[in-house]
């Protein structure tokens, strides 16, 4: 039997990013020094594989610090926490290890620092995500204001319309943002900016990637989970540069055959938490039912690395 030929646009840089691999590294490395049960403070990254194969080797996924016994050590997921939770860790006299990717902390620091200076904080981000919790909870209830769209800026009451600035969350749509960035500077004109965009490397670098596919596409695929924000955006970057079949997939299992029929051109990427077995997976489903060309589109190269937390890197 001849399998309709079809193109696969790989992009890239897609799939974990080096605070992804970084958290992932703290549970294993936890679990070698500590042994299980390591309970881990909300799932580590937004994503069921990775999650269950932690947990097969010992990891315990809970949502609140009094989900853990204070005699086994504790790990905060890629996303932060807010301030309070390593503060009642510390209390408790727990082992805490921190897996916040640092482009997060560094959001978090830039936030310290402003209200250091007086300044009231806005955010950029998605009401109830755990990073934009963290973010906030950063600082005293009040101090900071979420913004989710061009909208809510409207409706902002500030204390001081001159002593503000503004933080995003790290996985946002780098062009919304950027319309929400302008209508906060057009209503605040002296409101601070970030120096650099709190948006990361690795969320813009993916977006770009699908901007690239998009014109040569008829669906776009993104590997990734529902709860996964920067996947999500990865779907309405596809949409938005015009592939009007974008969907989010899990796995292979998840995709949907009868929409790509008689289509011969398909855009894969993976969110910043999937790791690329499933990528795999996905091109093996399309190798089954196609006689499949893979193409390559890379847009970017990503050297970035983080170290594991010192406690870890010491002998037990
Ligand atoms: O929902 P997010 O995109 O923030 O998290 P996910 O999918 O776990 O990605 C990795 C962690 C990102 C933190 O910035
Ligand atoms: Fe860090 Fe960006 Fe990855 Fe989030 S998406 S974990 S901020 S590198």
């Amino acid at each position: 039997m001849t399998l309709p030929a079809l193109t696969l646009y790989l992009a890239a840089p897609r799939g974990f990013c080096a605070g992804v691999d970084r958290a992932i590294r703290i549970v294993e490395m936890a679990l070698e020094k500590w042994g299980a049960p390591v309970y881990v403070r909300h799932e580590i990254v937004h994503n069921k594989f990775v999650v269950d194969g932690l947990r097969a080797k010992g990891a315990v996924f809970v949502e609140e610090l009094d989900d853990c016994p204070v005699d086994r050590p504790v790990i905060f997921s890629a996303h932060g926490v807010p301030k309070a939770v390593p503060a009642e860790a510390a209390r408790r006299e727990m082992i805490a290890v921190d897996a916040t990717c640092p482009l997060v902390t560094k959001v978090h620091n830039e936030a310290q620092r402003h209200f250091e200076n007086g300044l009231q904080l806005v955010m950029i981000g998605h009401a109830g995500h755990p990073e934009t919790v963290g973010t906030m909870g950063q600082l005293p209830q009040g101090e900071v204001l979420l913004v989710e769209t061009v909208a809510d800026v409207a409706t902002l009451d500030v204390r001081d319309p001159a002593r503000l600035a503004f933080i995003t969350q790290t996985t946002l749509s780098v062009d919304d943002t950027a319309d929400i960035a302008a209508a906060l500077k057009a209503r605040f004109p002296h409101i601070l900016a970030p120096a650099h965009d709190d948006i990361c490397y690795a969320t813009t670098n993916r977006q770009a990637a699908v901007k690239r596919i998009s014109p040569l596409i008829d669906a776009l695929l993104v590997i990734g989970a529902p709860n996964s924000s920067n996947s999500r955006r990865l779907v309405e970057v596809g949409r938005a540069a015009g592939c009007a079949y974008s969907q989010l997939v899990q796995r292979a299992t998840d995709i949907d055959w009868r929409a790509l029929e008689g289509i011969s051109a398909v855009g894969i990427t993976a969110g910043a938490s999937a790791p690329e077995v499933l990528v795999n997976e996905v091109i093996d489903a399309f190798r089954a039912r196609f006689d499949t060309r893979v193409e390559l589109v890379e847009t970017a190269q990503e050297t970035v690395e983080f170290k594991v937390p010192r406690v870890l890197r010491e002998p037990v």
